[in-house]
């Protein structure tokens, strides 16, 4: 049995024990029968397969199908990210995707630490490949040796390439839909630029597309940092960041990075350009970013509740479900054709403002399981008519962030409908911000670090930044159990990472210069880092 179907093994005899306590009483056939607090990853899983959104993809462990549900939330993402990267000069592009040993292994700090997750093509069909090819984990040895041919002078920069494609690792640690995967699907920014000023502007630019893709549109906070020197991109000269938090482990997660290269890529590759001044050889300045299909798990494992998927009104692919109800065998069939055709038109209206609405009129459903379906497909905006309902001339509104429920004239829904989607993607990010606010917590003493990180919070304490005490402190973090407790998500043991050193410092306390100690080590403090235990 290989490692991972090990790993799957354990994940679903842990899942059996923890069923009894975990079931959700009443739960309906198509709804989520385990409770989010109790077994989080069986009801992450339960979410994505009951609600559509992915299904297992049993031919490879670690590859999953993604289902048009969440695959819209995915086309969602590029249509904004690459509107906006194109305004910014970056033009899409499309490289193969194997890459051959000699390239692949040019760049010796990038693939040290990476190799064993590269998967190689090494047959067809019963014959050898002479040279195997890689198929590409990230693509800077497929097109950096292409760079170094198109640029000649200094009129050929900045060049700005991007392209949206799937890459592929060979992950041996528990693959988890969206999170961890072998296959997954990403855009991958590459560019290069004559100053090393103009590469740093364009580090921290799309770090903030990257920001208002989570935030605006996934409605999910995140912190903006540094990486530490230990957590950085190898090859590159530094790489920002994007950590998200998931409430229900206390574990953080990597949402996106904006690399600067430096002239480390340029210098491998021979990217070089004459300077117009003296005309010597200079080498580029290369930056490299990337977004993937994680930022969809981040999501749902955010928003999502013991109903299903909650999904903010900005990606959701039908921000309203228009729901005929309260027919009854006594209802005249007039009646109920004056319910069907009124649902009809109020679709119709809302479409016509560009709300993304849609009629439920199945004959063989209730309309309580109208409601489950819906909701378990996380639809931010549910609309109930009946004849009563026409008769005064309203509709109930049912929100599923909250659950509330109002009744709105017919007459109004075409203004309170976008303002009611406006205030829903507001309402899910400022709940999620506050949440993960109240679980960033300033630690100023050793003593404190492990069991704040227990209380499944991240820790943020003042840094002497080194990578020897980064090493010490995931040591000192990591709890010695046994197997069978390592397996429990009660009794972690990962010992915690350096997320980031973030952008907004705290100030109270201030690091004092000088003056300030590193509450690990007892060497000076340069800034806050936040530490957490990470997917
Ligand atoms: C796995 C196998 C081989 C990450 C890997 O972050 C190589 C790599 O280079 C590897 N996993 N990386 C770093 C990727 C850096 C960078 N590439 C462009 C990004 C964003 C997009």
């Amino acid at each position: 049995m290989s490692n991972v179907d090990k790993a799957e093994k354990k994940v679903a005899s842990k899942k059996s024990a923890k069923k009894a306590d975990a079931h959700i009483e009443g739960a309906s056939q198509i709804g989520i029968e385990v409770r989010k607090e109790v077994d989080f990853s069986t009801w992450y899983t339960q979410v994505l397969k009951r609600s559509e959104m992915l299904e297992y993809y049993e031919e490879v462990s670690g590859c999953y199908i993604i289902r048009p549900l969440a695959y819209n939330i995915w086309q969602e993402i590029q249509n904004f990210f690459d509107a906006e990267i194109k305004k910014l000069g970056v033009e899409d592009t499309y490289f193969p995707m194997f890459v051959s040993q000699r390239q692949l292994e040019r760049e010796k700090d990038h693939i040290e630490g990476f190799a064993a997750e590269v998967a190689w093509v090494t047959k067809a069909g019963s014959s050898n490949i002479e040279n195997p090819v890689a198929i590409r984990p990230t693509s800077e040895t497929v097109m950096y040796p292409y760079f170094a041919k198109w640029i000649r002078t200094y009129r050929d920069l900045p060049l700005k390439l991007n392209q949206w494609c799937n890459v592929v690792r060979w992950e041996f640690k528990n693959p988890q839909p969206f999170i961890r995967t072998r296959e997954f699907l990403w855009q991958e920014g590459h560019t290069a630029h004559f100053t090393k000023e103009e590469a740093d502007t364009e580090v921290y630019k799309i770090l903030e597309l990257y920001r208002q893709v989570y935030e605006d549109m996934l409605a999910v906070p995140v912190i903006r940092g540094i990486k530490s020197e230990k957590e950085k991109f190898a090859g590159g000269l530094y790489t920002t960041t994007l950590e998200g938090f998931i409430p229900t482990t206390g574990r953080g997660v990597q949402a996106a990075t904006s690399h600067c290269l430096g002239q480390n890529f340029s210098k491998m590759f021979d990217i070089v350009i004459e300077d117009p001044k003296d005309a010597k050889k200079v080498h580029v300045w290369q930056n490299s970013w990337g977004i993937s299909t994680r930022s969809i798990g981040v999501m749902v494992m955010i928003h999502g509740d013991n109903k299903g998927l909650v999904l903010p009104p900005r990606i959701a692919a039908t921000q309203v479900i228009v729901i005929p109800c309260g027919i009854t065998s006594k209802t005249t069939e007039d009646d109920k054709k004056l319910v069907e055709s009124k649902v009809n038109d109020v679709v119709e209206e809302l479409k016509s403002v560009g709300i993304k609405a849609k009629a439920d009129l199945r004959e063989n459903y209730s309309p309580g399981y109208k409601y489950n379906h819906w909701e378990l497909k996380g639809v931010p905006i549910r609309l109930e008519i009946g004849p009563r309902d026409l008769q005064n001339q309203q509709s109930l509104m049912v929100r599923r962030d909250n659950g509330s429920k109002e009744p709105i004239p017919l007459a109004d829904l075409v203004s309170r409908i976008p303002d009611t989607l406006k205030i829903i993607q507001k309402d899910m990010f400022e709940r999620a911000k506050k949440v993960y606010d109240d679980h960033v917590k300033i630690v100023l003493k050793w003593e404190d670090f492990v069991s704040t990180l227990d209380g499944k919070n991240f820790v943020m304490i003042p840094w002497c930044e080194e990578v020897s005490c980064e090493t010490s402190i995931k040591e000192k973090s990591t709890r010695h159990v046994t197997k069978e407790e390592a397996e429990d998500e009660k009794a972690p043991s990962m010992g915690a990472k350096s997320l980031c050193i973030p952008l907004e410092q705290p100030n109270d306390p201030p690091i004092v210069p000088g003056e300030t100690e590193c509450i690990s080590c007892g060497k000076l403090a340069k800034r806050y880092a936040l530490f957490g235990r990470s997917y």
